[in-house]
């Protein structure tokens, strides 16, 4: 990349910084949780969204903003389980920037627990832009490989949370779990590691438990 290039990069990146930090602490005041879903097309992260919705709607407050290059259907999906969902439609960009999320904000509830961010499907181009989120969940499902962490850093050095979804599949596949979770934590240590299955709903209430127990750290500091 040329000099200059890498300046109006660095600019842009430094730009979308500013307005994340701003949304980050007016989503913190009003105590609200924002997660930021990461993950290749199709990894399976509007299935574990419907999957949460499912699960907590009756008992906490949730929204989720959606994030695709085309169409209205993961949006259509969240909502068809009562929750309020935004589509941001980016007609080609392969990530969304903390600047479009900040043209929802007017509308979002200010009395949610959780809003949810369903970047567009892919494991690069996410990674570099933070959105406000106070957790970034990587997901990467077991069709993928389990080479992809030191293959797609950023996605996981960038990351709090790598939920390894999709395990029923495991058995089927030339997937070892043991060498997917030895690359991840060798680049970055500190990930919480959650193995989900959507289909057979599995290691979804430890990862709602892990939401919440931040959901009230979040709070508390708030008090
Ligand atoms: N076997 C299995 N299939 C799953 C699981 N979770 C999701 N899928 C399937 O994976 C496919 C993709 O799921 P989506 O939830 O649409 O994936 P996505 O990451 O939201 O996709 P994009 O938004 O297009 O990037 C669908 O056919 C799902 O039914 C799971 O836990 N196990
Ligand atoms: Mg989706």
């Amino acid at each position: 990349m040329k000099k200059k290039e890498i300046l109006v990069l660095e600019e842009l990146l430094g730009s979308n910084k500013k307005i994340a930090s701003e949304i980050r602490n007016k989503l913190e005041e009003k105590g609200i949780l924002t997660i930021n879903f990461l993950g290749s097309p199709g990894a399976g992260k509007t299935t574990l969204l419907e999957r949460i919705a499912e699960k907590i709607k009756s008992d906490y407050k949730m929204a989720v903003i959606e994030g695709d290059i085309e169409t209205e259907r993961d949006a259509e999906r969240i909502r068809a389980k009562g929750i309020p969902a935004w589509q941001i439609i980016t007609g080609g960009a392969c990530h969304l920037e903390a600047k479009m999320i900040g043209k929802i904000f007017p509308e979002i509830p200010a009395d949610l627990d959780f809003l949810f961010i369903e970047n567009v499907g892919n494991l690069v181009c996410p990674a570099s832009y933070d959105l406000g989120e106070n957790i970034r969940c990587v997901l990467l499902s077991t069709p993928e490989g389990d080479d992809k962490p030191k293959k797609y850093p950023k996605a996981f050095t960038t990351s709090d949370c790598l939920v390894i979804c999709k395990s029923d599949l495991i058995p089927a596949l030339p997937f070892n779990l043991d060498y997917a979770l030895k690359e991840a934590q060798e680049i970055n240590p500190k990930l919480k590691i959650l193995v989900t299955s959507a289909l057979k709903d599995s290691g979804i209430d430890e990862l709602i438990e892990y939401f919440l127990s931040s959901l009230n750290i979040l709070r508390q500091k708030n008090a």
